[in-house]
């Protein structure tokens, strides 16, 4: 462990990392937490200082990683495809950083070559038309400036940026996202990764992000390792998977998700520990909280004896169309809110300090 004093921001957040992990006690992260929730949305309440948050308010602290999302910044769009007004995604950024928590960014970029969202994938020439030589190449470079102007504006106290967990291009195992595995070869997709790592680190100087990769749990995850961006290009090795089948298979479908998770965990603890990297779950959740006992009879149960250092479950939707079952995070009233609080009382979690 490094001391605190001689420690980078970049450096204290690895730390944190590793000590959770190797605690046996993952951090907990929601995606948009700050920004909206069940029955609130800062765009239209305002940012009040980012107080709100449907975890804090079933359990009385907030998570301690916030996801924030980044899609519609390359167009230079004023709110995200969920809604976010990104000036209030940075400010609530460094919010959260300064009350002691971690944040990570996910970005969901629309297809550069037909104008339509990060799940077209009609088209698989993308990936290739936006490397060195490529049609999209001057565009897609403009698009990267953007995001760095976003994270660029996340500046703590000391003037700098503050320390970010940045995960590109995931889910990558699977085939729904324009860089998918069915529409990029190998070559193309770490190609991808190695560009906007260089463009970013090299050329742009944010030296506070922390690379993570996330392929998905539920697709080829045995595969993963064949697009592996390569050792210096990624400081923290996670993977998205979430609960599905509840409504059909019931014990079933938990069998599935705890053992599946498992095997995931193990996979991917014995390559980092090999390389000294930590794990995450990047992304999970049972949409809706169907599942009974979802946190401890589900979630805990995938995690417990994985030195894994955090996981987040995604976003509570708030707009009417969606948000009686696209949550993944409690709020008061909601299923599963008890059995949270119980996790959260077990000690098996980390939640803001
Ligand atoms: C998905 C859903 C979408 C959302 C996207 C990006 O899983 O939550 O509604 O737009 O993530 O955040």
């Amino acid at each position: 462990m490094l001391t605190a004093c001689t420690a980078t921001p970049v450096e204290k957040i690895m730390d944190r990392l590793n000590e959770a992990a190797s605690a046996g006690v993952p951090l907990y992260g929601h995606q948009d937490d700050l920004m909206y929730g069940h029955s609130w949305n800062v765009n239209v309440d305002g940012a009040q200082d980012f107080e709100r948050s449907d975890i804090k308010s079933v359990c009385g602290q907030y998570p301690a990683v916030l996801g924030l999302e980044l899609g519609g910044i390359e167009l230079g769009d004023e709110c995200s495809l969920d809604g976010v007004n990104f000036k209030y995604l940075a400010q609530a950024a460094v919010k959260h950083y300064e009350r002691g928590g971690i944040v990570t960014l996910s970005w969901h970029p629309r297809n550069l070559v037909t104008g339509d969202s990060a799940w077209d994938v009609s088209n698989n020439t993308v990936v290739r038309s936006l490397l060195p030589g490529g049609e999209n190449h001057d565009t897609f470079i403009q698009w990267l400036s953007r995001v760095c102007d976003e994270i660029e504006l996340m500046r703590g106290k000391d003037g700098k940026v503050i320390p970010i967990i940045w995960r590109p291009w995931h889910e990558h195992t699977g085939s729904w996202f324009w860089w998918g595995w069915d529409l990029c070869t190998a070559e193309e997709y770490v190609s991808l990764w190695k560009m906007t790592y260089e463009y970013m680190m090299g050329v742009r100087k944010l030296d506070s992000l922390v690379w993570a990769t996330s392929p998905d749990g539920n697709s080829r995850f045995d595969q993963w390792a064949e697009r592996y961006p390569g050792e210096e290009y990624v400081d923290l090795l996670g993977f998205d998977m979430y609960f599905f089948g509840w409504d059909e298979h019931r014990e079933a479908a938990s069998k599935y998700y705890i053992d599946h998770m498992r095997e995931c965990l193990a996979s991917l603890s014995a390559f980092a520990a090999e390389h000294g990297k930590p794990i995450a779950v990047t992304e999970t959740g049972c949409e809706g909280l169907k599942a009974d006992n979802y946190w401890t009879g589900c979630l805990a149960k995938a995690l417990e004896g994985f030195p894994v250092s955090y996981v987040l479950t995604w976003r509570n939707a708030c707009d009417d169309e969606k948000k009686d079952y696209h949550f993944y995070g409690p709020f008061p009233g909601s299923r599963n809110a008890d059995d949270f609080c119980d996790w959260v009382a077990s000690g098996k979690v980390g939640m803001m300090k």
